[in-house]
């Protein structure tokens, strides 16, 4: 059996299918739709009752269900391709910085500027949510930055890390939020490496390649 991924276009689990095309290994590829609600869908939630993406169905039919556990699966399993560090110091900086680009900078930032609503069903107060939700976004990228200064990866090279740090850039740029500069520079490298550009023209952002 193939491994069956579950995946949104443009959403946080493109940082996984990056993964999966650095991995090289066949998976069957399932589209959910989160705007017309197929998280929430009974045969969905039977897969994944958190009702979230990404979820990674593995060959022996256990399905992961967290951007993180994941990633480090991936990374364990597929040693070769050395998406985890050798040493415990640089596993911890990937650790650190990919836990914070999904729990404070997506999990409390984008979430609050994307899915305002489920903060404050008040008009007047989204607004706050909105720019509260955009501060936090704006600091992580200030804090992220002062780590990636001089260096072109999260640690010497590529991994896991830097997948779960270029979904959150990618959502900046689709937002027109300003990227300092060292964030800028991983973001312009992620989007030079092929599995990211082959994940993206899969994930129909091809245009941004064309020229
Ligand atoms: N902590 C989860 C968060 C995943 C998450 O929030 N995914 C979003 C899409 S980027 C989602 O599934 N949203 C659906 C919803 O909240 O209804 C993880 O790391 O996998």
């Amino acid at each position: 059996m193939n491994m069956k991924f579950y995946m949104t276009p443009g959403s946080c689990s493109t940082g996984i299918h990056i993964l999966l095309e650095e991995v090289g290994e066949i998976f069957e590829a399932h589209l959910v739709n989160l705007l017309a609600g197929d998280q929430n869908k009974e045969d969905y939630r039977q897969i994944n009752p958190k009702g979230t993406i990404p979820t990674l169905i593995r060959k022996d039919g256990f399905a992961l269900t967290d951007f993180i556990s994941i990633a480090w699966w991936l990374g364990k399993t597929y040693p070769k391709q050395r998406l985890l560090p050798a040493s415990l110091e640089d596993e911890l900086q990937v650790l650190e910085t990919m836990n914070y680009a999904v729990n404070t900078i997506h999990g409390q930032g984008f979430t609050r500027i994307f899915t305002t609503d489920k903060y404050s069903s008040d008009e007047n107060e989204q607004e706050n949510v909105k720019a509260r939700g955009n501060y936090i976004v704006r600091q992580g990228f200030e804090y992220i930055d002062k780590q990636l200064h001089s260096k072109d990866y999260v640690t010497d090279h590529f991994s896991i890390a830097d997948a779960a740090l270029f979904y959150v850039e990618f959502w900046a740029d689709r937002i027109d939020i300003d990227l300092p500069a060292n964030c800028q520079h991983h973001y312009q490298r992620m989007l030079n490496r092929l599995s990211v550009s082959q994940v993206l023209s899969e994930e129909g952002y091809g245009a941004m390649f064309a020229n």
